[in-house]
């Protein structure tokens, strides 16, 4: 069976999350589901993030234990993912002891090939970012990504030769055009590490609150060079030669899609592949950098009390339409800007005006003239989609790119064109001596509505069950979902009796 390992970043547990979070996760959670439907054997891991100065800080502040601190808003994010019915299949902290063990293993395993020597670093520090900069980084003598203070640190460190892995990770780019996407963002990856790499200062003597570095007491593991390897230790990098040991680890690893916001992609597109280069293992066949949200207009951040909280979101407008309209809106990869107008216009236009009413339209005439059932001979002579094949060869295809509004595009444009379709034959208008143009015309409708509860299953997974229960299916959605994506044929369940339910997306007015 193929398989496919899709993760998210570990997200810093200093606070709750926001609509940011909540977009890299259900991204890469439509994946897994879509990747589940192909009949792939998925491995979706997400997690959190734990260690470090910005984590000690923020717990000081309210004066309990970080590991109190990191164990409350971890709770928070996996909270946000049920409510998102985020299918991962771990999650991991990189406090628990499963990672600190593997932590330690590679930082010795580095040290002993000479990967990992001691030093002194002299340099800034962003801690908003965990980041390290040269003088000539920072901007405006603040730190270039976040534009916050930075701090001057002079220490001991253990430094990781990263220097040693630019050409290697040059050939590597070189070789594996689809290894850092989207495209227009890789060119400054390259551009970074041709300018020419330093080794990168991987412990810390400031900072307690980290995984100690074995055999140097003083010294915890940068927060970065512990928190990427979360990505290995979730999926039993082994600690010793086994070989059912690696065979395992090797199921999953190397990864299929690593996916980042567009601030963190050096770290995944340069420190990790050398990283693994250096522990002599594959690296990971894509890192998939998206772009940031807005909102309204405006950079969302605490002090300007924009931060977009998702559960509010979702509370007004459900689940699967927050989930939609993060995945609608913006073409993967760019930039986006989050507004109440926008996501009541798509909720409005696309999901009551197109989806729901196209269910809606089709259930009431089935029960109206039907009495809920169609006669099998109505599904005798389908018409309306004699282009399903390039219709899922093109969906496929959005998939395997990452282009989630393309595969949404070609699904709607299905829904526009059945709308129309039922406009254009008016069955309102036909009397009872055209009964089985009527049924013709409806089987039509439900043959389509089927098919699009499979194929918006991975985006909208509640509504796309309960479109499928209305329509009058009692089998398993999944089973049907593989026959139409692997062999490109769907069976409508016939004869069924359909149960019209609550309009699946009511109207909405504005949001207070
Ligand atoms: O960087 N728009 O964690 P983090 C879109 N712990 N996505 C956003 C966003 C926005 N405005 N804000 C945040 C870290 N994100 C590290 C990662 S990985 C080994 C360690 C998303 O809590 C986006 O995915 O700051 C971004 O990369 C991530 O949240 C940053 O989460």
């Amino acid at each position: 069976m193929k398989t496919f390992y899709v993760t998210t970043p570990l997200y810093y547990v200093n606070d709750v999350p926001h609509i940011g979070h909540a977009y890299t996760t259900v991204a890469a959670d439509v994946l897994a589901r879509w990747k589940r439907l192909c009949g792939e054997k998925v491995f979706f891991l997400t997690g959190t993030d734990e260690h470090g100065s910005k984590i000690a800080e923020a717990a000081a502040k309210v004066q309990i234990s970080p590991l109190d601190y990191a164990t409350k808003y971890a709770s928070e994010f996996k909270r946000l993912w049920v409510v998102l019915g985020i299918s991962n299949d771990d999650f991991i902290r990189t406090t628990e002891e499963r990672h600190r063990k593997i932590v330690q293993f590679v930082f010795s395993r580095l040290e002993a090939t000479g990967d990992i020597y001691p030093g002194t670093y002299s340099g800034w520090y962003c801690t908003p970012c965990e980041s390290f900069y040269a003088e000539s980084d920072l901007k405006d003598g603040k730190c270039p990504t976040c534009g916050r203070a930075v701090e001057i640190l002079n220490e001991d460190s253990y430094f990781f030769r990263l220097s040693r892995y630019q050409d290697k990770l040059l050939k590597h780019y070189e070789e594996n055009p689809d290894f850092l996407q989207p495209n227009f963002r890789s060119q400054e990856i390259i551009n970074f590490v041709k300018q020419g790499l330093k080794d990168l200062s991987v412990s810390r003597t400031r900072v307690s609150w980290g995984i100690p570095v074995p055999n140097h007491p003083g010294h915890t593991v940068y927060v970065w060079f512990d928190a990427l390897i979360n990505y290995i230790t979730a999926v039993g990098y082994p600690m010793d030669s086994s070989p059912e040991a690696w065979d395992s680890f090797r199921e999953f690893w190397p990864a299929d899609v690593h996916f980042v916001g567009k601030e963190i992609f050096r770290f995944h597109a340069v420190i990790w592949p050398a990283m693994l280069e250096a522990l002599q293992i594959n690296i990971p066949k894509k890192v998939f950098a998206h772009g940031w949200w807005t909102v309204e207009g405006q950079k969302m951040s605490k002090s300007l009390g924009n931060v977009v909280d998702p559960h509010k979101v979702c509370d007004e407008y459900g689940v699967d339409a927050f989930r939609y309209f993060l995945l609608r809106e913006v073409p993967f990869g760019g930039d986006g800007d989050f507004s109440q107008g926008a996501v009541l216009n798509r909720y409005n236009a696309e999901l009551a005006n197109a989806l729901g009413n196209l269910l809606s339209r089709t259930l009431t005439l089935i029960a109206k003239h039907f009495q809920g059932s169609l006669p099998s001979s109505a599904y005798g002579k389908l018409s309306l989609l004699s282009d399903l094949k390039p219709l899922l060869s093109r969906i496929q295809g959005s998939y395997d790119r990452l282009a989630y509004h393309e595969a949404l595009d070609e699904t709607w444009s299905l829904v526009f064109r059945t709308n129309k379709y039922i406009d254009e034959q008016a069955p309102w208008k036909l009397g009872p001596a055209d009964k089985e143009k009527l049924s013709g015309i409806l089987a039509e409708c439900s043959n389509v509505l089927q098919i699009l509860a499979v194929l918006l299953a991975p985006v909208m997974p509640e509504k796309s069950a309960e479109m499928w229960k209305q329509l009058g299916r009692t089998d398993s959605l999944a089973a049907a979902a593989r026959a139409l994506l692997k062999e490109g044929v769907f069976h409508p369940e016939l004869a069924q009796t359909i149960q019209k339910g609550e309009s699946l997306f009511p109207r909405k007015g504005r949001w207070k």
